[in-house]
């Protein structure tokens, strides 16, 4: 009898969970495309990657957050929207685009003695001025005093270095008349038509001209006319991927039937990796889930600047140690950080983001190998720094010294410590103290900087299997 009832409520508890996932589950046509991690070469490459560049560099450089004598604390890419100026008088800023000490070979090296693996650059930005010489538009290098093609010579040298290239487009184009925040009629309509078909072709002559591109990553997208219109940020992703093939794109394209964004209707993320994290990062012990799909963070040095702002003073300005801290801390939780400079009016880096590039290449230089192709770990995080791992490597990176000269480690179940050595260095004594706890001691001299110890590890079957779990 008693099992008859059980059987009975047992029924009942699956047909109404199924049901309840059935009306969960909502059809549609605009949703995510991929079902679950991208697994591709050039997917593994994107992650692999894990640090990068980000440029952003336009017209703004020129009045660098001034206008008519005021200067503007908020971000410099953005006077043009601070102090109400209109689109005519900004693109008259092209009479005074001649950097003339722009060398792309120079930015390459930068970038390549800084350790990133690649960059992604502002072709164009919300103001619409285009670093390619487009043909759908006059706002462009080739109608300026410089006249050449900026992003070509970027695409050459930087891919001459061995250095990916990613797009960065704004599709909120400030300087087209057909550009509609919302779609309040026919004519909007009609004229936000216009606009879809002019990105289009932007977006194409980009992928054509520039064949070598690697990703592109859509900004200005979060405006309900784009809302309104998710069918397009799926024929994007489409259309892109049949151009480049393997391109990666960003979710914050993307907009599904019913205009939910970056994850769609039934939870799933759109476009290949999740690229909300601006200017913040997740929790490292609360935020855990955002392991289970690609992630992308990016960071300013100041506060809020992208693009050249002449006075920095106006805010903080991170550390080299706290730009370090930020990127091992995306990559721990399997997610890449790209870290932006905003270069001047003439084509040079500002002083204080040549010192941020060489300390970071010197940096990531001695202890990169904890960096590329590293991933989220696994282990429950310690207070000293972050695990991440590659392989068989499990690595600790160290940012903060505990008086006991003692760095817990707590391993998961079926997970053995047999051996722990300074990146660079001598080995470094292991105690059990508990099942699955250890204590690694400290170097003897400390290296004076975050530092990285390299563990050996011993799994039995069931936990490394549940690591691969975690990562599909
Ligand atoms: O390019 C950099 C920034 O210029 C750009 N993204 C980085 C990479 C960016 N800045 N802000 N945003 C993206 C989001 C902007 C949101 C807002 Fe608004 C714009 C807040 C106020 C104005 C749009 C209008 C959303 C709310 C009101």
């Amino acid at each position: 009898m008693k099992k008859k009832i059980v059987l009975v409520i047992a029924f009942f508890v699956t047909l109404i969970a199924s049901a309840q996932e059935a009306k969960q589950e909502l059809p549609l046509q605009y949703g995510a495309t991929n079902v679950g991690k991208r697994q591709d070469a050039a997917m593994q490459k994107f992650r692999d990657n894990r640090l990068g560049e980000f440029i952003h560099w336009g017209l703004y450089a020129i009045p660098g957050g001034e206008w008519n004598g005021k200067v503007y604390n908020g971000a410099a890419e953005w006077l043009k929207s601070w102090a109400k100026v209109p689109s005519d008088e900004w693109m008259a800023l092209m009479k005074q685009w001649n950097p003339v000490k722009f060398d792309a070979r120079q930015w390459a090296k930068m970038a390549k003695d800084m350790g990133v693996r690649y960059v992604k650059i502002t072709t164009k930005h919300h103001e619409g001025f285009c670093l390619w010489p487009s043909k759908y538009t006059k706002y462009t290098v080739a109608n300026t005093p410089y006249k050449k093609d900026i992003l070509g010579e970027i695409v050459k040298a930087y891919n001459a270095e061995g250095i990916d290239v990613h797009f960065y487009f704004s599709v909120m184009d400030w300087s087209h008349p057909d550009y509609r925040y919302d779609i309040k009629s026919e004519a909007d309509s009609i004229a936000f038509r216009r606009f879809l078909t002019f990105t289009d072709n932007q977006l194409k002559e980009l992928a054509t001209r520039y064949p070598t591109v690697k990703d592109f990553w859509f900004d200005g997208t979060w405006d309900s006319s784009i809302k309104k219109n998710g069918w397009w940020t799926a024929h994007v992703e489409k259309t892109l991927k049949e151009l480049v093939p393997g391109v990666t794109i960003n979710s914050r394209l993307r907009a599904d039937d019913y205009g939910k964004r970056h994850f769609d209707s039934n939870g799933r993320l759109m476009g290949d990796y999740e690229s909300g994290y601006e200017r913040r990062l997740p929790d490292p012990v609360k935020d855990l889930k955002v392991t289970q799909w690609d992630w992308e963070a990016c960071m300013t040095i100041p506060e809020n600047q992208w693009g050249y702002h002449k006075d920095w003073s106006l805010s903080y300005v991170k550390t080299p140690l706290e730009v370090i801290d930020r990127i091992v801390h995306a990559v721990s939780m399997g997610g890449n950080m790209v870290v932006n400079f905003g270069p001047q009016a003439d084509g040079d880096f500002r002083a204080e983001e040549k010192a941020l590039a060489t300390s970071l290449g010197r940096w990531m230089s001695q202890y990169g190998e904890a960096i590329y192709g590293c991933d989220y770990a696994g282990w429950a995080k310690q207070d000293w720094g972050y695990y991440t791992r590659k392989g068989q490597d499990v690595f600790m990176v160290v940012f903060n010294r505990p008086y006991t000269k003692q760095l817990l480690v707590k391993t998961p179940k079926g997970t053995q410590i047999v051996g722990a050595h300074l990146l660079h260095g001598g080995s470094l004594q292991v105690v059990e103290t508990a099942r699955n706890e250890y204590n690694v001691s400290m170097p003897l001299v400390e290296p004076g900087e975050p530092f990285v110890i390299k563990l050996q590890i011993k799994e039995e079957k069931g936990a490394a299997d549940k690591y691969r779990d975690a990562l599909t």
